[in-house]
């Protein structure tokens, strides 16, 4: 009994302690910070002995005291500024041979001074770290955080001083069965802080946080919200849209927050004309100015409308991991990288597969007039019927809307990826949908399903989640998984909903320069006879309204051990890790160039 007891106790621990994060500051891009990326000194702690004491209680005294011998008796069994360093943004298995495959406890610090803060406020901010982060400021714990793709953050104030500031962190990427991922993925468990750490200044009272969006159905109604943050919470709101003559006021009542509301002509951001406003929120304590686009998004039976035209998605998945260099991708160069292969291919849509990726990604993909398919890592078999799993879920996908509610460029929420169909999983889903558009009434919401055979060459989509999406989106591997791609010629498709369908996966793997006919598995010509006969066969889906194939890049997966094929590699790449383009690629490149010319 006690046995059991600890085991379902100490994970739950885990999965709650969100709630000591501050509330999100968002739109880092517009405040005023300083960069704490670099070289952070480093301890590998696979036993947590710098956690735990040799009871497995919670140590008093643990690595995070940085405690240095006094004198030569002194017994001290650490010392951070002798260990080894590793590159923050980064994860740690792709920085040392030995951490490839490790999952546990890096201890990270960073020492800065902090000389000017006065009567501000300081807070220290992660893009991400994977997967449990506790933060200690001088000795002292500031907050955790669970879930390794969104951003979290921390308030400082009290505990920075001027001189000779020391950051520790326990970043800890084992898998458990109730975390969301489980322990069932498909790609590299990346491990550390792998996104900017930055700390951001503000004022005593400052304006945190603001949502500015087109109202469904509209071309020329705004609205949003904006939300201060300190003592002085009762103020007026300016909102300067500089394309506008006029500016807008607001008062904030006395938790600090406005609703936004009112009606302007300006240019909206379309794919082909990715036009971005200039918005500066300010209030007699703190102004922030971002780059915003405006368009609006809906769906018309089986349509995809956007500013009012239909659209067809020309998309490809993308999993964060980083061209020739290899590793999780944390910079707008990766950015840059992954989404001009996704325009050379024709795309004007991504999808973000399977978790929330770097904010560098969507800020490009507004710039570049690229959609995105923003998802969370609700994936394959997580435990539906654990309310901790749920509380999990739900916040990493507030975290995820939190920062990217004000880029255009995401159309789609995503909420799973490749769920059964079970009646605890449609409910959990659905809670997750509700929450969704609790927070944005604007955005449509989907997930990859799956399909399945009525008869031998007719596959049906029917799934009861499909009732609660605004646009289904169906994962199919005819001809690899199911079949060889002969048999995708005889494919019928089938739907019970008058809903918009994406195709949001097929593929098959190959090794880039091998060579075969088109029935000989992992050659090129395999993937690219594949990729011909699918896009035969979505040409005739008459609700087919976007495809995302999987997928852009081989990526890493445990699940890969094929020797001289995959060696630890998913190759379902329509470009290998080192940047080589395979025969797949033109396919598909084909497909969207005819798309784009009709
Ligand atoms: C899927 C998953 C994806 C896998 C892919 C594969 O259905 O959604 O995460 O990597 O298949 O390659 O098998």
């Amino acid at each position: 009994m006690l046995h059991k007891y600890v085991v379902i106790f100490v994970p739950l621990l885990l999965l709650q302690i969100n709630v000591l994060a501050n509330p999100q500051i968002t739109n880092l891009p517009g405040r005023n910070t300083t960069c704490l990326n670099g070289c952070w000194h480093v301890i590998v702690d696979p036993y947590e002995n710098g956690y735990y004491n040799y009871r497995y209680e919670p140590s008093q005294n643990g690595y995070f005291k940085d405690e240095k011998a006094k004198d030569k008796s002194d017994l001290v069994e650490y010392d951070f500024d002798r260990s080894g360093t590793l590159q923050v943004p980064g994860d740690w298995n792709s920085q040392r041979e030995n951490l490839l495959y490790y999952e546990g406890t890096i201890w990270y610090k960073k020492s800065f001074d902090y000389l000017t803060l006065g009567k501000n406020r300081l807070f220290i901010h992660f893009g991400a770290a994977n997967y449990h982060a506790i933060v200690y400021l001088n000795g002292t714990k500031i907050g955790e955080h669970i879930g390794g793709f969104t951003p979290f953050n921390f308030e400082i104030t009290s505990f920075v001083r001027e001189k000779n500031n020391d950051i520790i962190v326990k970043v800890d990427n084992k898998r458990y069965r109730e975390a969301v991922p489980t322990v069932n993925t498909d790609w590299w468990n990346y491990g550390g802080i792998t996104r900017d750490v930055f700390l951001v200044e503000t004022r005593p009272t400052f304006i945190r946080d603001y949502c500015l969006q087109l109202k469904k159905g509209t071309s020329d109604e705004f609205e949003g919200w904006v939300q201060l943050d300190g003592e002085q919470l009762q103020q007026t709101v300016t909102i300067d849209i500089h394309a506008l003559k006029d500016q807008l006021e607001l008062f904030t009542n006395e938790n600090g927050y406005a609703k936004i509301a009112f009606k302007a002509d300006l240019e909206l951001w379309e794919p082909e004309n990715p036009k971005l406003h200039e918005v500066t929120f300010s209030c007699l304590t703190d102004h922030v100015s971002e780059s915003m686009g405006f368009r609006s998004v809906e769906t018309h039976n089986q349509d995809i409308i956007v500013n009012g035209k239909p659209i067809f998605l020309r998309g490809i998945c993308i999993h964060e991991e980083a061209p020739y260099r290899g590793g999780r991708a944390y910079s707008r160069d990766d950015a840059i990288q992954l989404l001009s292969w996704a325009r050379e291919l024709g795309c004007n849509f991504v999808r973000l597969a399977h978790y929330p990726h770097n904010e560098y990604m969507t800020r490009l993909a507004d710039e570049w007039g690229i959609m995105v398919w923003s998802e969370i890592p609700v994936y394959w078999t997580i435990l539906w019927e654990n309310s901790d799993t749920y509380h999990n879920a739900e916040t990493q996908l507030v975290e995820n809307i939190t920062r990217d509610k004000n880029r255009a460029s995401v159309i789609i929420w995503s909420v799973a990826n490749e769920t059964p169909i079970l009646e605890s999983r449609t409910k959990f889903l659905k809670n997750l949908i509700t929450k969704t558009r609790s927070m944005d009434s604007t955005r449509l919401v989907s997930a990859a399903l799956e399909r399945h055979y009525v008869d031998e060459y007719t596959q049906m989509i029917d799934d009861p989640l499909g009732k609660y999406l605004d646009v289904i989106g169906c994962n199919e591997y005819i001809g690899w998984y199911d079949n060889l791609p002969a048999k995708i010629d005889h494919i019928k498709w089938k739907t019970v909903y008058n809903k918009p369908l994406i195709i949001s996966e097929f593929g098959a793997g190959a090794l880039y320069g091998f060579h075969g006919d088109n029935l000989t598995r992992w050659s090129e010509e395999y993937q690219e006879y594949l990729y011909e006969r699918q896009v035969k066969m979505l040409k005739k889906i008459d609700f087919l309204r976007g495809v995302t194939p999987w997928i852009l890049m081989d990526f890493r997966s445990p699940r890969r051990p094929l020797p001289n094929i995959q060696d630890g590699w998913n190759r379902k790449g329509l470009i290998s890790n080192k940047g080589e383009k395979k025969k797949a690629f033109f396919v598909l490149q084909k497909y969207y160039g005819d798309i784009m010319e009709k």
